[in-house]
This record gives C-alpha cells, structure tokens and sequence, in this order.
C-alpha cells in the first residue's frame, strides 16, 4: 500500500512539470520513446508513447499529410511527444504554423507523455522549429 502511494506521489509531480526526459515508472503500461530515431520529432497517437508513431523532421507544416505507422491519419490526434532534435519545437492547433494557433513548445531532448490537461490533446496539426 505505502508503495502505491509513493507510485501515485511520483506520477503527480511528473504531470505537474509538463514534462518528462524519461518514461516514469508507472501503473499503466508505457510505450517506448526509444522508438523514436535520433534527431527526429516523434508524436504517438495514444499518451504513454502508445498507438501509432509518426517521425518528422524540424518543421512539419500540416498533419492532414501523415500518416502513423499503423496507417491512420496523425492530423489532430497526437497525444504524446518526443523531440529528439536540438532545437526547441513549437506545435500548434493548426496547418501552417502560425503564432495564433500555438499550444506549447517542447524543449530539445524533452518528451510529453499524456497531452491531456495541455488544451491541446487531439488537437496538434503543425510543428516548426523555435530556432527557424
Ligand atoms: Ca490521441
């Protein structure tokens, strides 16, 4: 019981920061971030680095364009985020990257595991590159 506990402390304060360098021990079942190659921007369509993954490079423009590797679409369903580029990434509610339409920036090497709670869950359609 006073494990479950400290599990519980543990995933709280992660959700608090917003984001995660690494999978924190969890409950629930997590995917693997380390499917996401060196130098890409990953998004997954299920949080905890689950469903369909899609590897983009710093700038991708519109989401109605890609697909997982599971074949669905990724255009307004990503739910977690890793980017493992060296530059901070913006995303943003709609095709064509414009300041109006951002939600959040991940910052290079860092990772989002559960979008729900951002304002932004299902609802990514574009990415661009901070340093652009
Ligand atoms: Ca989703």
């Amino acid at each position: 019981m006073i494990k479950t506990k400290t599990l519980v402390a543990l995933a709280g304060a992660a959700l608090a920061t917003g984001t995660l360098l690494a999978p924190a021990a969890s409950a629930t079942q997590a995917g693997d971030p380390g499917r996401c190659v060196g130098g890409n921007v990953c998004v997954w369509q299920d949080a905890g680095f689950n469903g369909g993954l899609a590897q983009f490079g710093l700038v991708y423009l519109n989401y109605q364009n890609a697909i997982y590797d599971n074949g669905l679409g990724v255009n307004d369903t990503v739910s977690s985020i890793y980017n493992r580029t060296g530059d901070p990434i913006n995303f943003y509610r709609n095709s064509g990257a414009n300041i109006r339409d951002l939600c959040f920036r991940v910052e290079p090497g860092s990772s989002v595991t559960n979008l729900a709670g951002s304002g932004c869950d299902n609802a990514i359609s574009s990415h661009y590159s901070a340093n652009l």
